[in-house]
């Protein structure tokens, strides 16, 4: 018995477009009371950084006014500079983190 081959055309493959989600930047902004070693505990402590890393950041921005962390989804950025941000105002510090949306 015969069979019908039924060809068909080859499909285009399909690429579906990786949906990223926004990223937002967290920012160390200077100040002239936070003392410098805290500031380095504090980026240790919420951003995972080695005392190499942290130092060098708290010194962008105590020369600069401000430093650029790291990105991270909306949520944890907010998340991340609320904790960084309240263990400053625990110990009296205006120390202060904010976020921005990644160009
Ligand atoms: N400017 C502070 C001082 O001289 C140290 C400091 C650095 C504070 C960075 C905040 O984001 C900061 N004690």
């Amino acid at each position: 018995m015969s069979r019908t081959l039924v060809r068909v055309k080859p499909q285009a493959k399909v690429r579906p477009k990786t949906q990223r989600p926004p990223l937002y930047k967290v920012i160390l902004l200077n100040d002239d009371y936070t003392p410098r070693d805290f500031v380095v505990v504090v980026l240790k402590a919420v951003f995972r950084m080695n005392a190499d890393q942290a130092y060098r950041v708290m010194m962008t921005a105590h020369r600069k006014g401000a430093c650029v962390i790291a990105v991270y989804t909306r949520d944890v950025a907010e998340t991340k500079a609320k904790e960084a941000t309240e263990l400053g105002k625990e110990k009296g510090y205006p120390l202060f983190f904010t976020t921005e949306p990644e160009e």
